[in-house]
């Protein structure tokens, strides 16, 4: 008696189905989905120009994409050299961020200095 009484309203103890098939079941999901995306990236490129001297290039370098002043020179003359050169490979925000940071830099030492963002 007291047991088919526990069997009507105790969903836990009912004799047929499962929980899932009811969507009674209780507590907290705890089973995830990995994700599996991994974020696009994104080159920071700089352009090569006539004007901006390469002292500042190198500063730039190694104020903004955190260069050694070896690797600086090393990528300025790339760009000095072939026209453009990879300054590093970021995340959109991250990319962009150091472009405007670039663009900004330029501008406020009045050199015409030239950076970009390309998908990797
Ligand atoms: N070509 C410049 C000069 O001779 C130097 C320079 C290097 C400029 C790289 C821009 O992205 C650049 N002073």
């Amino acid at each position: 008696m007291t047991l088919a009484l526990q069997n009507l309203t105790s969903p836990a103890l009912m004799a047929n189905g499962s929980d899932e098939d009811r969507g009674t079941e209780r507590g907290v999901a705890t089973k995830t989905r990995p994700k599996t995306k991994k974020p696009s990236q994104y080159r920071v490129i700089l352009l090569n120009d006539d004007y901006t001297p390469m002292e500042f290039v190198v500063a730039l370098l190694m104020g903004i994409f955190k260069r050694s002043q070896e690797e600086a020179t090393q990528i300025m003359l790339d760009v000095h050299k072939n026209g453009i050169g990879i300054c590093g490979i970021y995340t959109f925000e991250v990319a962009e961020t150091k472009v405007a940071q670039v663009l900004d830099a330029a501008k406020r030492g009045g050199h015409p200095l030239k950076c970009t963002l390309e998908k990797s």
